[in-house]
């Protein structure tokens, strides 16, 4: 039975990792809020499921929200993670980590509020992405660079997107580092999963999603 993804249709943001694993493993799946009043439906379902925010998954009657806990769910099915639960928890704590970390990623644009315009709060954004270029960078990617060469898994997926998705937002920055591992991976899965990040169905980076470019930022 085919896999229902529920995500915001013009973003690759969160739903992106989900994504990244689903189209890895070749699983069939619908990415519903991109059909037709995708939207609404997507809507009406987070409603129905008492869902707070997507991305979240309908499988077999199962329903699983939250990125980190999707892929938990998916990993072993997709087999993009071990059966056994000792690992599994080691590899959910690492995408624990990547949420956390993308929620810094998130804050170097909207440091104050989701609801106000990044021109409204550009002032704290400067502050926000000197500290997150200069020191949480360093510390997260330091960390993930250590973890770069564990077995192939939806973690490695997410790394790669990660790396993808600050070389699109902070170029510059990620010019100066050197993280010989993230990028071997990174190039690994450019390569795997090269005929779907060339398809439509893989959406170009933009100024709405958690990784946006702004130059200011970038130091
Ligand atoms: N912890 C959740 C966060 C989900 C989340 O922040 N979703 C965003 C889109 S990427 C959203 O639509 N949030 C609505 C809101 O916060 O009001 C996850 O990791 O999936």
């Amino acid at each position: 039975m085919s896999y229902e993804l529920y995500y915001w249709p013009s973003i690759q943001g969160r739903g992106e990792f989900v994504r990244l694993a689903l189209e890895d493993a070749g699983a069939k799946y619908e990415d519903i809020a991109r059909g037709k009043n995708g939207v609404d439906v997507m809507m009406k379902q987070m409603k129905r499921h008492g869902v707070f925010a997507p991305p979240f998954l309908i499988h077999q009657k199962v329903v699983t929200s939250h990125t980190a806990m999707i892929l938990h769910y998916l990993g072993p099915r997709l087999r993009l993670a071990p059966k056994a639960e000792a690992a599994r928890l080691r590899l959910h704590g690492l995408q624990l980590t990547i949420t956390d970390f993308l929620v810094e990623v998130h804050d170097t644009h909207h440091p104050i509020a989701n609801s106000l315009y990044y021109e409204d709060q550009r002032a704290e954004s400067l502050r926000r992405a000197k500290s997150f270029r200069e020191s949480r960078i360093p510390k997260f990617l330091g960390y993930f660079e250590t973890r770069a060469t564990l077995p192939f898994s939806y973690v490695s997926l997410s790394l790669f997107q990660v790396m993808e998705g600050l070389d699109y937002a902070f170029p510059e920055t990620m010019r100066k580092t050197n993280y010989r591992n993230l990028r071997k991976l990174q190039e690994k899965v450019r390569k795997r999963l090269a005929p779907y990040l060339a398809s439509e169905r893989r959406i170009p980076f933009n100024q709405s999603g958690v990784f946006r470019r702004y130059p200011e930022l970038d130091g």
